[in-house]
């Protein structure tokens, strides 16, 4: 992958920049103009979700729990008892603003087809509940005043609208009377509205493409569409058909808006095309009462995941029925802006890498200088790769002394213990020359096995998103599954030729516990497989290691498990 040469712009001072955005149709656009046009959102690194509407009456899923966990008809009259009287749009934009968030997306619609503004096109709207106040009007207003990017998401598959031929629960059923052109009219002319009443808008986040009466040609033109109606906004992959499931990126040669959308996990590393992760500080979109929230280290790593990625986190909060953000979460979400009131300067307006990121943490970078975000410390310090850059000095910008020695074999990083953070260690390296110069690399090499030839004994229900290839992609946040009830299994790679390596990670999957009890690591030498050495449990990064063996190919035999094997990573590696 190249670094894209890109400027990079103050945060704040581009934040109005979509209004007074260059004009320029699509077709026209060359990809320096593309550039400049996603620049402040890029910059901003940060965004607030928000998926709000009557269903937090119930606490179930947005759109989702429509015709499951509740009734259709019961779901389709929850508007009639909807009345946030505490909703406050300066408060939320506020609690986005402490927060360094730098836009806010809010559900204008989300799959339940409930219009949360005056739409002149639908009476399933927010000015028909007894609230009757026009919410995206308010929080469009708030967002302006506060210098914040106002941005909704809207769904394209609409379970309600009589028009959309699919319906709950979750687009499994089919209406009577489809008529899927004019549901297509009737999504543009919403999109109008949303535009010329309320906008400009940051970005307009589409979702729910994945359904059969959504086309390539639909997409294309929608897209087209908003363009036209605000040539500066900014439009997620989600528009046109090309995503590839919830990793979010868009399919090769697959048309896919403007950027990518990782769902519920963070992206891969990705400088070529931009990215933003779309994660919930709790585990349901909408509210639900006592769901689980994440610490703050989980949430903050997240977020420097993302930058050194060279991605945004789209971080996600489901308001109450009374209009208010949990105190706890808005808390949370404090305690995320206090850190990047102090060391903002390592994510807003920086780029990703370049070292990759990993278990060791990531790199961030901007003009001539590094910042290293040390999250898991090896006893012996960190070992960076070499770089085409001199290092002219370095600082912990977290508190302490850090020794830097910069060799041929590559740089080494060492913090006194007492001087490493828990959540994060920040370290910036001033270099003599810009940091874009020096092309992504990995830390620690990358593994032998990665990306290899997978197979495996079982795969859960044959799901390719537990392939064996997960376990072997790199990426800790997928793994490979085997079905419940499983006992034995094995997994096997195939180096393409012979490799030496004298150390495995077995990273098991943490949520599922130790589930092997007894396994043998195993090589093929010859017609023969041979055991290279036998264990009792694992975990989530275990590691094991031996005299350097010589071999293709490679297996975890899993002798004995309490339940379905399932592990993140199998990684081997030369010492
Ligand atoms: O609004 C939130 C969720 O309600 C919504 N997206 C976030 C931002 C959401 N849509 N779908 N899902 C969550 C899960 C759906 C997954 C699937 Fe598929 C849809 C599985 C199969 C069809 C899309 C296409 C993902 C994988 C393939």
């Amino acid at each position: 992958m190249k670094i894209r040469a890109q400027k990079l712009i103050i945060a704040a001072a581009t934040l109005a920049a979509f209004s007074t955005a260059v004009v320029n149709s699509s077709a026209q656009e060359t990809p320096p103009q593309r550039d400049a046009r996603l620049a402040w959102w890029r910059a901003a690194r940060f965004g607030m979700f928000i998926h709000w509407g009557p269903v937090s009456l119930k606490g179930t899923e947005i759109g989702w729990s429509r015709g499951a966990q509740v009734p259709a008809e019961e779901y389709d009259q929850l508007y009639q008892q909807f009345n946030p009287t505490k909703f406050n749009a300066d408060e939320w934009v506020k609690v986005a603003k402490d927060a360094g968030m730098k836009y806010l997306v809010i559900t204008s619609k989300h799959h339940d087809g409930f219009c949360i503004w005056d739409t002149k096109l639908t009476d399933y709207n927010i000015m028909r509940t007894p609230f009757g106040r026009d919410v995206v009007k308010e929080l469009a207003a708030a967002c302006k005043q506060q210098g914040i990017a106002f941005c909704t998401y809207h769904s394209i598959c609409d379970w309600y609208h009589p028009d959309y031929p699919l319906g709950s629960p979750g687009g499994k059923t089919s209406k009577p009377n489809p008529n899927m052109d004019r549901y297509n009219a009737y999504l543009k002319n919403q999109l109008a509205e949303l535009i010329q009443n309320y906008g400009p808008l940051g970005i307009l986040w589409f979702d729910g493409e994945w359904e059969k009466p959504w086309t390539h040609e639909r997409g294309v033109d929608l897209y087209k569409h908003v363009r036209a109606l605000q040539p500066s906004i900014i439009i997620n992959n989600r528009v046109g058909v090309g995503r590839a499931g919830m990793d979010g990126g868009t399919a090769d040669g697959a048309f896919g808006g403007d950027y990518d959308t990782p769902e519920q996990r963070i992206g891969k590393f990705q400088n070529d095309r931009p990215w933003e992760s779309c994660i919930t500080i709790c585990h349901q979109w909408a509210w639900k009462p006592n769901d689980t929230m994440k610490s703050l280290k989980e949430c903050l790593q997240t977020l420097i995941y993302c930058a050194g990625g060279d991605g945004n986190l789209l971080f996600n909060v489901g308001p109450m029925p009374t209009g208010e953000i949990e105190p706890r979460q808005v808390q949370r979400l404090n305690e995320m802006g206090a850190w990047l009131k102090n060391y903002g300067e390592s994510i807003y307006a920086t780029r990703g890498g370049p070292f990759k990121p990993g278990k060791w943490g990531v790199s961030t970078h901007q003009g001539n200088t590094i910042y290293l975000h040390v999250f898991n410390w090896p006893a012996e310090g960190v070992a960076l790769p070499v770089i085409n850059k001199r290092i002219t000095s370095s600082k912990a910008l977290t508190g302490g002394t850090v020794e830097i020695k910069q060799t041929g074999e590559g740089i080494s990083l060492l913090i006194p213990p007492a001087d490493r953070q828990e959540i994060d260690t920040l370290i910036e390296l001033k270099l003599d020359g810009p940091a874009s110069e020096i092309p992504p690399v990995a830390v620690g090499g990358s593994s032998l096995a990665e990306g290899k030839k997978a197979t495996a004994s079982n795969v859960f229900q044959r799901q390719s998103g537990y392939a064996p290839g997960k376990a072997f992609d790199g990426d800790s946040q997928t793994r490979w599954a085997t079905d419940s009830g499983t006992k034995q299994a094995w997994l096997e790679v195939d180096l393409g030729k012979p490799e030496t390596f004298s150390r495995v990670v077995i990273d098991e999957w943490e949520g599922g516990g130790k589930r092997v009890q007894s396994f043998e690591l195993q090589y093929q030498s010859g017609e023969e497989w041979k055991t290279l050495f036998k264990g009792t449990t694992l975990g989530p990064n275990w590691q094991n290691k031996f005299d350097p063996v010589t071999a293709r190919q490679v297996r975890l035999n899993i002798l004995e498990a309490t339940e379905g094997p399932t592990l993140n990573e199998f990684e081997l590696y030369r010492k």
